[in-house]
């Protein structure tokens, strides 16, 4: 799949685009020279590793980010999915969209891509499970693809749903989840700059995997609000409920954010395991930031909110 780009680096000019892409290469969410304007995603990156001034954290391995998987429609071990999902077809796709909106229907991804702005943006991402990687993203934002739809203003949450596919996914043929995966955000949290739809990573197309062709980003919180393989969009004036929070509401949230202070009731939420080159039980433990770090972000939108029971 070839990602064709109209936009081009220099024709961002508003000044206001260009404070806020600032802010974003400070805080190390964006790469200087991150906004792709070739056209497709077989280019070169800059080299992270030793790129302090823009990345954060150390980036993880791409082998690690490859073959240690949370994707259950391919198994429930983290390395059966690297061994399995190469039996899903991600080649043509259609995403449907509808619900509250104006946009209706099928449409293609490739078409629909070619509409949006592609950059990449170096994302810590922290599972519930309490481990976490840094992975060079490339995407295109989420607030992009909703004005595109254009939803009503009854339109108050964002739904997906991945592939159900029995043959393609042989994890959907067991009842580990009710299929197909689900998640939701609200409106707001859809339209955070930071909200990333996801097309790359390592500067590469997304492997099967990691949930290709298309799936979301939200770094702000568990990763699990991350769901994979999309071909579903919905707009909804009601909040809808997520695969984990149907599974184990007590344990699983709607809003996921990433929060030291709110335990899981199996296990502490204050420190995580940062898994960065070669995976082993041993890689340092850090502890985990409100917000996974993107306080400045997003901190703003639950204002006033109880985050101990809007976990
Ligand atoms: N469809 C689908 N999406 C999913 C999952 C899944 O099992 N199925 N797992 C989630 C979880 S728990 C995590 S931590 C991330 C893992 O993404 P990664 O394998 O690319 O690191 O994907 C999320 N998205
Ligand atoms: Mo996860």
């Amino acid at each position: 799949m070839k990602f064709k780009n109209t936009h081009k680096d220099h024709e961002v000019t508003d000044e206001k685009i260009y404070q806020s892409r600032r802010q974003l290469i400070k805080a190390g969410i964006i790469g200087g020279a991150s906004v792709i304007s070739g056209s497709s995603l077989a280019l070169t990156l800059p080299k992270h590793k030793n790129n302090s001034k823009f990345v954060l954290d150390e980036l993880t391995t791409e082998k690690d980010a490859t073959t240690y998987n949370n994707f259950y429609e391919f198994g429930l071990s983290k390395s059966a999915p690297s061994k399995n999902a190469d039996s899903m077809k991600t080649e043509p796709w259609t995403i449907q969209i509808g619900g509250l909106c104006e946009k209706q229907g099928k449409v293609d991804l490739e078409k629909l891509i070619s509409n949006f702005q592609l950059e990449e943006r170096v994302y810590r991402m922290r599972c519930v499970e309490a481990w976490s990687m840094v992975i060079p993203w490339m995407g295109f934002k989420l607030a992009d693809l909703v004005k595109y739809c254009q939803p009503s203003n009854a339109a108050k949450y964002v739904y997906f749903e991945t592939l159900y596919d029995p043959k393609q996914m042989p994890g959907q043929n067991g009842r580990s989840i009710p299929w197909p995966y689900r998640e939701g955000l609200r409106m707001d949290e859809a339209m955070n700059e930071l909200t990333l739809m996801t097309v790359g990573m390592y500067g590469k197309k997304l492997p099967n995997q990691n949930g290709a062709p298309l799936r979301l980003i939200v770094p702000w919180k568990y990763g699990f609000k991350g769901i994979k393989s999309i071909v579903k969009i919905n707009f909804l004036d009601k909040q809808p409920i997520n695969s984990w929070q149907a599974i184990a509401p007590q344990e699983y949230g709607f809003y996921a954010n990433v929060n030291p202070k709110v335990d899981h009731p199996r296990w502490s939420q204050a420190t995580e395991r940062r898994i960065t080159g070669g995976f082993s039980l041993f890689n340092s433990r850090i502890k985990t930031q409100m917000f996974n770090g993107y306080g400045d972000y997003v901190a703003d939108m639950y204002k006033g909110m109880d985050l101990a029971k809007f976990y």
